[in-house]
């Protein structure tokens, strides 16, 4: 029950003493109970209101109606009260101060931190949509070392000693190699065809395989060219692969990833390790074709209504015989490979203007992607 000032019934020293006892028992307890502003003003109101506040009371009940010859030693007493009354009420406004404010309250009202979480980057996606596509046709995805051999990454694939590209002007290499054998010399692959090689003197034909990766060249960068960028390639090996297994599976890898509706056409190239080979286009998904978006030029195809997407052909037989040991016989299979730019194709597929971008690191670019 609540603690209420009662009258005196005597005014001895004692008496007074007992019921200061229980007045400040009771205060105490209050305070105790005190947790927010707003206890603290109702308490507050109890015990110091002029108007029947516990200490007003006390002066009443205790003070005015107190006998004249004990009205010394009673006033003394409702003094002492009334400060000890003061300074409990300040203490309890400051524990409600220090309990919501800093020290170690917590706040469940405030919203948590927030951590951005990490998202794919554009390359790495585009990547995965490419080999996905090739893995719904059955492919299977091979990785490798992207430090790799002369052997694996030029002799292997038919590039005669004297190519440019086995030169510094095209190849990084890493130093102090000159102690050992020419094919054993690192440098860092300048494509992923060096896997596919590792891959046929593993596995035995037939093979379906589909290889995303790193690789290096030493080309200054500019808006399309970085001296690290990212390579896709696919081979397929078996008994009677013709071009027109290329063609077909191609064509359905390039509809599955721009849409049903794109064209392919191919035209002749050179590559090493490929005979014949070709560079695959694929209408201008763009613009669909047409060249111009209203009535501006298409930027993308460059008004031609067409873009360059990789480079493919037929396994050269002189890459086969490295591999013969283990099944890849020139006379008993026949295979085809491609390969591409997964940067490139990324470019295009988010109408980015420079490849700098996806490499240098800045936030703000990398963020609309998320
Ligand atoms: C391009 C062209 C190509 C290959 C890569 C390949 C690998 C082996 C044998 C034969 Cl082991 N070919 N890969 C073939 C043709 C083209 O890439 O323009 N890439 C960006």
């Amino acid at each position: 029950m609540a603690y209420t000032v009662s009258k005196l019934k005597e005014y001895s020293a004692n008496a007074l003493d007992k019921a200061a006892e229980k007045l400040l028992a009771a205060l105490e307890k209050e305070a105790a109970e005190v947790k927010n502003e707003s206890d603290w003003k109702g308490f507050r109101d109890r015990w110091m209101a002029r108007k029947n506040g516990v200490l007003t009371q006390v002066n009443d009940l205790w003070l005015k109606a107190a006998p004249k010859d004990a009205k010394r030693e009673a006033g003394q007493k409702v003094n002492e009260l009334k400060q000890r009354v003061e300074q409990t009420i300040d203490a309890a406004l400051e524990r409600t101060k220090a309990g919501s404010g800093k020290s170690d309250a917590i706040d469940i009202s405030l919203p948590g931190i927030q951590r951005s979480i990490g998202a794919e980057h554009p390359v790495i996606r585009t990547a995965n949509e490419i080999v996905s596509v090739f893995r719904n046709l059955g492919y299977s995805v091979q990785e490798g070392p992207v430090v790799e051999t002369d052997y694996y990454n030029f002799e292997a694939l038919n590039f005669p000693p004297n190519h440019p590209a086995r030169d510094t002007q095209d190849t990084l290499f890493i130093a102090n190699q000159q102690s050992k054998p020419a094919r054993d010399r690192l440098l860092l692959r300048t494509h992923t065809s060096p896997v596919q090689i590792r891959t046929m003197e593993k596995l035995k034909p037939p093979i379906r395989i589909v290889i995303p990766g790193k690789v290096h060249r030493n080309d200054p960068p500019d808006a399309s060219h970085s001296p690290m960028f990212h390579q896709i390639e696919g081979l397929a090996v078996d008994t009677n692969i013709t071009f027109g297994d290329l063609k077909g599976t191609l064509d359905h890898a390039m509809k599955a990833l721009f849409g049903s509706s794109v064209k392919t056409h191919f035209r002749p190239s050179f590559f090493p390790f490929t005979e014949p080979s070709a560079e695959m286009m694929v209408s201008c998904f763009i613009c669909g074709g047409s060249g111009k978006r209203g009535s501006e030029p298409c930027r993308p195809c460059k008004q031609t209504g067409w873009i360059e997407i990789l480079g493919c052909g037929m396994v050269d037989p002189n890459v086969f015989e490295f591999v013969k040991d283990n099944g890849y016989d020139p006379k008993k299979v026949s295979g085809f490979a491609f390969g591409m730019g997964a940067d490139r194709i990324a470019l295009l597929k988010y109408g980015v203007d420079d490849i700098q971008l996806f490499f240098n690191g800045d936030v703000r670019f990398l963020r609309q992607f998320a």
